[in-house]
């Protein structure tokens, strides 16, 4: 109860930050896109982790004023790289399932790639299976409408939740992100190695691109790279950052690799 006090309070207060985490394409050895990652410090509790606190933002329905806040700030951020370095960097923010059900969500993405003046395709969103996974008509509807504005769709975390093949199909969606927690093992796990192998393939068959989530060692990467999985993002290159650490990262991006 405590915290929700100091969550109302958070964004008025300014004590949100977004951390940027690079996605690496190793085939072409440059970054591609970065996830912006909520970071929160109040005076009273310290840095508070998301995984504590975007669940109490969902309950109370803080999350609408959190999400549109990180929606914005990423654009923002975004568009100021697109200008600054002419790279076409693009952003992936995390969309809660609460904001992704609520009808005000496509306009009000409109209205800040409008006001931020972000290129659509420079922004996807990334939305677990559960989230688009429940009154699956009305999402396929919903996930059309971003889809028109040239937004992109990833699903988060792919292969922990329970998505339909079927359903997969019918979604207008761009990206399947492994779950680290098939990752973390792969190297020495035939079962997990054989999982990611089928969502690659997946992914391939679909026309999807296919990201592994949580890489953090050569070994994983070499194996990856064996499954024809170009799309890493991962502790082995970089932990999420500062918007200025990004950039040292972005301006020195030819060593990265
Ligand atoms: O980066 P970190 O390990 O602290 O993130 C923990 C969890 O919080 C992850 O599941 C991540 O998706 C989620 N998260 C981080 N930033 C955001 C955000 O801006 N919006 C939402 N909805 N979830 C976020
Ligand atoms: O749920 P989502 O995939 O959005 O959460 C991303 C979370 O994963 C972030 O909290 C981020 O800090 C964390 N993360 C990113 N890369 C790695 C990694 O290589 N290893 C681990 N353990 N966590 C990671
Ligand atoms: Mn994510
Ligand atoms: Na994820």
């Amino acid at each position: 109860l405590e915290l929700e006090q100091e969550l109302r309070k958070a964004i008025e207060n300014n004590e949100f930050a977004l951390h940027y985490q690079p996605q690496i394409d190793v085939s072409a050895d440059k970054i591609v896109s970065v996830e912006a990652l909520i970071r929160w410090h109040n005076p009273k509790h310290g840095f508070v982790s998301p995984a504590e606190f975007i669940p109490i933002a969902e309950e109370t329905g803080l999350i609408i004023e959190i999400g549109e806040w990180v929606l914005k700030k990423a654009c923002q951020q975004a568009k100021f790289w697109l200008d600054e370095y002419g790279s076409e960097y693009r952003v992936s923010v995390n969309l809660s399932s609460v904001q992704f059900k609520r009808g005000s969500l496509v306009g009000y993405i409109q209205k800040v790639l409008k006001e931020t003046g972000l290129p659509a395709n420079l922004l996807e969103l990334e939305l677990t299976e559960s989230a688009i996974m429940t009154d699956v008509e009305e999402n396929i509807i919903r996930l059309q409408q971003i889809k028109e504005l040239g937004v992109g769709i990833a699903i988060d975390d792919f292969g922990t939740g329970y998505s339909s093949l079927s359903y997969l199909k019918k979604f207008p969606i761009n990206t399947l992100k492994i779950d680290r927690s098939f990752i973390t093992d792969i190297a020495t796990s035939a079962d997990d190695a054989a999982i990611v192998k089928a969502i690659i393939a997946l992914a391939e068959t679909l026309n999807l691109a296919v990201i592994a989530e949580g890489v953090e060692t050569t070994g994983q990467l070499q194996i990856l790279r064996g499954f024809n999985c170009s799309l890493i993002q991962g502790y082995l290159f970089s932990k999420p950052l500062n918007a200025n650490d990004l950039e040292a990262l972005l301006i020195n991006e030819s060593h990265l690799v």
